[in-house]
């Protein structure tokens, strides 16, 4: 089993696609092991996004992110990464399959709904970023 870091952003959360992305990640086999719902500062959303920091979207990126409410979500498979990455689709929801979360529910490159760890020591960061152990029990 790995685990993986998930967010309904705050476009979709605002909305009221939650309740629709969380039923398809359960139809799709995930486990939810963690799930709050909560709104970053700018500040938070920047350290969360530390890898974008001094490119020329971060401060759309963490403004967007700080808007308003988010859902964070510590989800559970075998090969959640990868699996979770399968499901968001593209970061363009342009470009996303057809079925994926973000054709479905992403509006633009910067509105796309979901997002999704990529690899093993960003889903490691990511979830720290947000769940203690205990809350993952
Ligand atoms: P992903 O979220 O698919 O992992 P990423 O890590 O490259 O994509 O970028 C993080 C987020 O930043 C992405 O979900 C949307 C936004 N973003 C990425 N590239 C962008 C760009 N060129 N212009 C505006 N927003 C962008
Ligand atoms: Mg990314």
């Amino acid at each position: 089993m790995q685990r993986t870091l998930g967010i309904i952003k705050p476009d979709a959360f605002a909305a009221g696609h939650a309740g629709p992305i969380l039923a398809r990640i359960t139809a799709e086999g995930f486990r939810i092991v963690g799930l709050k719902k909560l709104t970053l500062s700018a500040e938070q959303a920047g350290a969360f996004y530390h890898v974008h920091r001094g490119k020329g979207f971060f401060d759309d990126l963490t403004g967007f992110m700080s808007s308003g409410p988010c859902v964070v979500m510590a989800l559970e498979a075998t090969e959640a990464i990868s699996g979770w990455r399968r499901l968001m689709g593209a970061t363009n929801p342009a470009d996303a399959a057809p079925g994926s979360l973000r054709q479905e529910f992403g509006t633009s490159l910067g509105r796309n709904a979901v997002h999704g760890s990529d690899a093993d020591d960003t889903a490691a960061f990511e979830i720290g970023f947000f769940f203690s152990g205990l809350e993952l029990l």
